[in-house]
Formats: structure tokens, sequence, C-alpha cells
């Protein structure tokens, strides 16, 4: 990295500032001046990023190229100041000249090009990849607008378009250079040539893609990698083809936004045109790059890994095939065999919905050439089974069913690895969802737990918590997050206690001004700050805690005297545009905000909190503040959570139900410091086998149920007379999917424990001490070491250890 002292950081910017803008700093607004820390921080790793990727080249290394539809990056300032080493010198020159750090960082429009975990966990992997030295890349899709801003009117989600590149987006730059074109539509016949069955196209349209690369910075170890992300465009040969605004927008529209609306067909196709678009335009380029080895395609899996993240890339197997035999006229087995030894899948969710499966007349419309390789992949599927396996097993695991291409198939045939994210989801995997390609090939099953980017989450997003960590281990955890587990040695320390819970303490009281600021609702920082962030989703459970919540108001109007620790309970959640059942528990959790925030009689003991437009900034601002963590998903419908690891670290308790890396937290910070509750897999397991589950019993037996459902479609909770029977009836009615009812009483009784222990404060301080300590095993770095050497067969630059004594002596 350039080396850099204040003085020189002083120069640079005032120098830039006055170039760019031909302003001083004194006048310039916040977006003028992060756009000019942009330039200053690139200029100080660009000669790295070249470096990293000649390098790859110079010494024929091994690299994956990560293939995801949603990235979730957030901001990259202060993430990269840190991984550069510059935080606390560019933090102390923008001090001398009056600025500060954390407001021209508030500039920067999150990049919000996903949805949720997933999107989120590609982006820990970016930052990990780079952080342990290796040769990774990402490749994705440069949405225009990316996930929608979601505001709250009168208590409904509204969805508008979040312009995130209205300033531009400086980090990435766009490389006409590597551009590329992807065919779509129209037909295609064979002809034998003589040499190779040769495709002609007719009617296809040709759309550019052009590449935006950002640098993703490793921590302090100078190693720059790239994530790549598409831009649909119009080839200037085809200009002609596209003579109005609306037919240049019918191209262009291509990457706008992520994940067009799928209730409809052509939200539905504009998908598929989306994944066939990034998987065309990265393979592509892939192969292209790959000619700089000059080694021969035969071998080109010895220095290529291909990552498919969930089914969306999966046409990368049949993507990769056809430039193999069309274009490199490769045999059919030796382009095969390449194909499985280079790409690998992970598996992120059971849900039956997100399993996609694609139409083959859909197929067939926006690649035609595709859906031909896809036929012939799952015949000689077929064939190769003959006999070998029963008809029945061929017919449930082929590719093509009734009309239908299931995506996960052609991931996992075409693939050496398949992943879970968790033990318990992998386990679900090979026992019961993908058993039956389990049975066939038990060597390409594997689990990697997730993992988080421990930087982002504890070093920037918690400054306060990190530096009671280094007075007390030292700063080694920086470097090897395995170190937190020293922390264990001062569990009965009260100093170091009582300063975990002072910077526990002082995050609270920033949240506070926050939520007063965004809200107008103000809340106590002496409350239990109790958070569930996440999407929303039925299995998510974002009612059950309703739930409890609708029951603590009703005890407190019985007994408006009742002693109490305050609660503050804090939600972050978006619900997918056409969703509508989300949509009504969000309008539901903002009306029993409305109803309890606004009782004079409930004061400061309850209050709620639903803040808009959820993403990763807030979770940065939230997560430093909370006191309790919600992951109480159905057991075996979370396939792992990453919030639940991003608040243990930040020294949050965690009210669990036995569901994905929910176990693995308990596993390491023991039962004592974790509160479980509710169904374990075997018996959700056992009630969806004999259908033994009538949630109307609970509601006829239980007197607190009964009344807190009541409270749902009598008027208690005001302005939800229709979206309060949805819900009423989804869980009476249509027999609660997702057991709310059935986990409710031990729901609450675990909240009550929550509260009790809450109230001995040293003994709590020390739960969140052993929380900390063990949060180091959820390191992206290590998630991402271990698919390095078990899945992609790449190896690491050295690594990287040390301290920060120079920073904090
Ligand atoms: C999510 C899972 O729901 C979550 O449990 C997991 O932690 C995350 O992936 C990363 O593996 N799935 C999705 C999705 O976001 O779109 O399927």
């Amino acid at each position: 990295m350039k080396k850099i002292t204040q003085e020189k950081f002083v120069h640079e910017f005032k120098k830039r500032l006055a170039e760019k803008y031909a302003l001083d700093v004194k006048d310039a607004a916040p977006s003028e001046l992060y756009q000019t820390l942009v330039s200053v921080v690139k200029s100080g790793y660009s000669d790295i990023w070249r470096n990293t990727w000649k390098d790859y080249v110079k010494n024929d290394e091994k690299q994956v190229y990560y293939f995801s539809i949603e990235f979730l990056p957030g901001r990259l300032l202060k993430s990269n100041l840190l991984n550069m080493g510059w935080y606390d010198i560019v933090e102390k020159g923008l001090k001398e000249m009056g600025l500060s750090l954390d407001k021209i960082s508030e500039a920067e429009v999150d990049m919000a090009l996903g949805n949720g975990g997933l999107g989120r966990l590609a982006s820990c992997f970016m930052d990990s990849l780079a952080s342990d030295g290796l040769p990774g890349n990402g490749n994705g899709i440069r949405y225009k607008y990316g996930l929608f801003k979601q505001k709250f009117v009168d208590g409904y989600q509204i969805e508008l378009p979040n312009e995130w590149l209205t300033d531009g987006n400086n980090w990435a730059v766009a490389r006409e250079s590597k551009a590329v074109d992807v065919l779509m539509g129209g037909q295609v016949h064979l002809i034998d040539n003589g040499k190779y069955l040769e495709p002609i196209y007719e009617g296809a349209d040709v759309i550019k893609a052009v590449p935006y690369d950002t640098g993703i910075v490793g921590y302090r170890n100078d190693h720059v990698n790239t994530m790549r992300l598409w831009d649909a465009q119009i080839p200037a040969t085809e200009e002609v083809k596209y003579p109005t605004i609306e037919d240049r927008r019918r191209v262009e529209d291509l990457t706008s936004v992520l994940y067009p609306d799928d209730s409809n067909y052509e939200g539905r196709i504009l998908r598929l045109k989306q994944e066939y678009f990034f998987t065309s335009a990265g393979i592509q380029s892939i192969v292209r790059h790959y000619k700089k080895y000059k080694k021969p395609l035969t071998k080109i899996s010895d220095y290529v890994a291909i990552h498919i993240n969930d089914t969306h890339p999966a046409m990368c197997v049949a993507e990769f095939m056809r430039i193999l035999l069309d274009e490199k006229h490769l045999d059919w087995e030796v382009a095969w065999e390449q194909t499985v030894k280079t790409m690998s899948y992970t598996n992120h969710t059971i849900m039956a919905e997100a399993l996609e499966k694609w139409p083959l007349e859909m197929l067939e419309k926006v690649q035609p050439r595709i859906l031909q390789i896809i036929q012939e992949i799952d015949r000689r599927y077929a064939l190769e089974l003959a006999g070998k396996r029963d008809q029945d097993f061929i017919d449930r695991t082929r590719i093509i069913k009734d009309g239908m291409v299931k995506m996960a198939h052609l991931a996992i045939i075409g693939s050496h690895s398949v992943n879970g994210v968790a033990k318990l989801h992998t386990e679900l995997l090979e026992d019961d969802v993908l058993h039956d390609f389990y049975e066939l090939y038990p060597e390409r099953f594997n689990n990697k737990t997730n993992g988080i980017a421990v930087r982002r989450w504890l070093q920037v997003a918690n400054p306060e918590l990190s530096k009671v960590i280094d007075q007390t281990i030292g700063t080694k955890w920086r470097f090897d997050t395995k170190k937190l587990k020293e922390l264990e040695k001062y569990a009965d320390d009260k100093k170091v206690l009582k300063k975990i819970g002072q910077a526990k303490r002082s995050n609270k009281v920033k949240l506070a001004d926050f939520i007063k600021q965004e809200t107008g609702i103000v809340v106590s920082p002496d409350a239990i700050f109790d958070i569930q962030i996440k999407r929303l989703h039925a299995y998510k459970r974002q009612l059950l805690n309703l739930l409890g919540i609708v029951k603590l108001y009703l005890d407190l109007k019985d007994d408006p005297k009742q002693k109490m620790i305050p609660r503050v309970f804090i939600f972050g959640a978006k619900a997918a545009p056409s969703y509508h059942y989300a949509k009504s528990i969000i309008k539901c959790i903002n009306e029993v905000a409305n109803l309890i925030n606004n009782d004079p009689t409930i004061k400061d003991k309850l209050k709620v909190v639903f803040l808009e437009n959820y993403g990763v900034s807030l979770a940065e601002k939230i997560i430093p503040a909370a006191d309790v963590s919600e992951q109480i998903s159905t057991a075996t419908k979370e396939a792992s959570g990453t919030s639940n690891m991003k608040l243990m670290l930040n020294g949050a308790l965690t009210v669990a139900t036995l569901d994905g890396a929910n176990i693995e937290i308990k596993d390491h910070v023991g039962d004592d410091n974790i509160f479980i509750f509710g169904l374990t897999k075997d018996d959700v397991l056992q009630y969806e086998k004999d259908h033994s589950y009538h949630s109307a019993d609970y509601y006829n037996n239980d007197p607190v149920l009964q009344r807190v459902l009541n409270a749902f479609v009598d008027g208690t909770i005001p302005n939800i007379e229709v979206e309060g029977h949805e819900i009423f009836d989804s869980l009476l009615r249509v027999n609660d999917e997702f057991f709310v009812l059935r986990d409710f009483e031990a729901y609450i009784h675990t909240k009550e424990k929550v509260a009790q222990t809450y109230a001995d404060q040293l003994a709590w301080q020390k739960k969140c001490l052993i929380n900390i300590a063990n949060a180091g095993y959820f390191s992206a770095d290590d998630t991402v070491a271990k698919y390095a050497a078990e899945i992609w067969d790449i190896k690491a630059d050295q690594p990287t250890e040390g301290t920060l004594d120079d920073v904090y002596p």
C-alpha cells in the first residue's frame, strides 16, 4: 500500500478537492468531500491492484470466480481505510482540516445490490478472499437501481427506487476494453461442417456487457482483488436496431433492477435473462483471460474455479460447455470433465419456493443454444444411470421434468462440490432435500458454515468495544479473530466487564439519538435493546416476537404499576414487494408500535421501533447497541443466518431456536450463555410427517394466547382490520405453517428468563464477554480458507500477522 503521513494526506486531499471541484475545504459539501476522499484512497491502492492480478498470471496461480446475482458490500470508505492501514491517519488528517470521517462517510450511498443473507455473505467473502491473500474475483450484475428504498406510509411498506448511482460510484472503473457480447433470443441451428457441429444463430439480440471493476482491498496485506459487475449496453454495430429511446431502454433495462417483480411473466423472463447475461459475460471473460496463462483448455480446471452461489448462476455449467464445445471445439467428454472439475455450488435455502425451476419455453426464448446443451446434459445423465438406478430415481433427479428445468439439479450434476451453509442445513440437504444426489455423489457433499467479516462488524462498526478488547488482550485479534478467545481469561474481571458494559451503553446512547432523529421516538438507553433485523419472512417469525410484545403490553395494561426492566424492541426488515403476507406483518408491527409508543400509561417501560430501509449501514448502527439478538426461526428453516454471528460478536445474547448456525453458536458459548427454546428439528420433521399439529388446540387451551391473538381482530390494535384478520386466520385456520403458536409459551418463558438475567448486570456482562470471545470462530476469513483448501484448491499469499502497537500503544 502507498505509504502516507498525515501531512501528505492533508496536502493531497486539498489538492484534489481544488482540482476536481475548484473548492476550499470550508466551502465543500459532504458529497464533494466524500468523492475527493474516494479518489485519494483509490490512488493509495491502485498500484497494488494492478500488481495483484498481474501476479496471478505471472505465477500461474489458480483463481476462483464467485458468481452471485447479489452483492451487498454496503459502504466501502471506512472498510477500505481500515484494510489499507490508513484509518487513523486519515481520521486525524480530516480532523486537522475541521472535518469528520464519520460525517463524510455518511455521504456514501450503500451499494445495495442484494436482498439479504445471500448477498451479504458474498460481500463478506469478497473481503475475506482479499484479506486471506487468495486469488478470488466476484462476478455479478451492476443494477442501476439496487434493492428498493423502503418507506412507511400509514404503517404500510412503500417501495421507492434506490438511485444509488446518481452521484456516480467512483470506487468502480468501467473497462470498455474488456466488454464482451452476449447473444440472447432468436433461433439456433446446428450444422455439421465436417469437423464439428457449428451453431448458426438467427435473429438473436447482441448485448454488450461492460464490466465495472471494484478493487477489494485485503486487510493490511498489499493484496487487492476485483469484484466485476456487468452492465448491459447496446453495441455500436447494433444501434440502428434500436431507433427510439423505448427500444434502447428494453435492452438497457436488463440490468436496471434487482429481482424484477416475478409475480408476472415479464418479470420472470427478465430475471432469467439477467441470470444468463451475467453468467455468459463472466464465463466469456474468464476463458478469454485464461489465454494469458498459455495453457491448453484441457487443463483449465487446474487454473480456474467457478463458484455458483445459489442456483441463479447455474447456467454457468451450460455456458462453460457452450464455449468449450462451440467456440473451442473440444469433445463433449473432455469439455464435461473440465466443467465438472471447475464448478462448485452452494445451496442457501431449503425453502421450496427458492429452488428455481424454469419452463423450457422460457429458456428457449432467452437462449436456445443453452437449452439444447442442458437437454443434452440431461439426456446423458439419464443414459448413464439407466440400468444402474431405478426409473423413479432417474425421474426424480434428472434436470428436466414435466417441461421444467430444475436449476439445482443442473448445478449439482455439473459440479464437483455441493455445500450447505451450516451443519444442520447440510445435514438436511443430505438426509432429505437432496438425499438422492447425496446417495449418488456422496463425495461431492460437504459443509461450510457461514462466516462474517469481523473487520466490518466489529473494528469498523464498533470502535468502542474494539478499544476495550485492545486494552484487555492487545491487538493481535485484529489479525486473527480466534485470539478473541483470550478474553475468556477476563470473564470474572469486574473492571473488564464494566468496560464492556460502558462500551455497550455508549453505543445504545448513539442509537437512541439516531432513533429520535429518524422517528421522533424517545427510547431510554437503560432499557433492554431487543433486536430482530433480517428480511421479513414468515419462517423467520417476526410474528412470534410481535405476539410476545403484545403480551407484555396487555400485562402492563392490567397492572401499570408492575415493576419491570424497560424494553425497547427494534425491528429492521424489508418484505419482498410481492410478498403480501410479510407486508401485512410489517403493518401490524407498525400499528402495535403506534399503540404502545403513544399510550401514556406505558411510559418508558415498553417501546417498539421499526426502523425504515434496513440495510448494511443501518445494521452497522444497530448491532453494536444490541443487548438481545432474536434468532427465532422455525427449526429447519433458516439455512444458517449471519446476523446471529454479527450480534454475538458485538456482545448481544441470543434468544434462539435450534436452527441454522444457532446450534454452532450454542456449541461454542455453552448452554449458559445463550437462551434456547422451542421445537427442534426432529419435532418439526415429525409434525410435518404426521400432520398431528393443530394450532387451534393451542389457542383454545391457552387463555393468554387467546387474549393476545384476539387483540389482532377485536380492535385492541387499531387500524389493522384487514391485516389483523389475515394474520389471525393464517395462525388458526391455515394451521400456522411455522408453528408460531406451538412455540409461543416457551418463547415467553425464555424472554422472562432474559429479563431476570439482565437484572444482574455483572452476570449479564460475563455472558456477553463469553459471546464476544467465541465469535472469532465465525470469521469469514476461516470459512473462505476452508472453501479455498477443500473446494477450490487455490493458494494464499503468506498470511499477515501482527499487532497495531503503533496505533494503540
Ligand atoms: C440466506 C439464508 O436464508 C440464510 O440463512 C443464510 O445465512 C444466507 O443465505 C447465507 O448463506 N438465503 C438467502 C436466499 O438469502 O436468497 O436464499
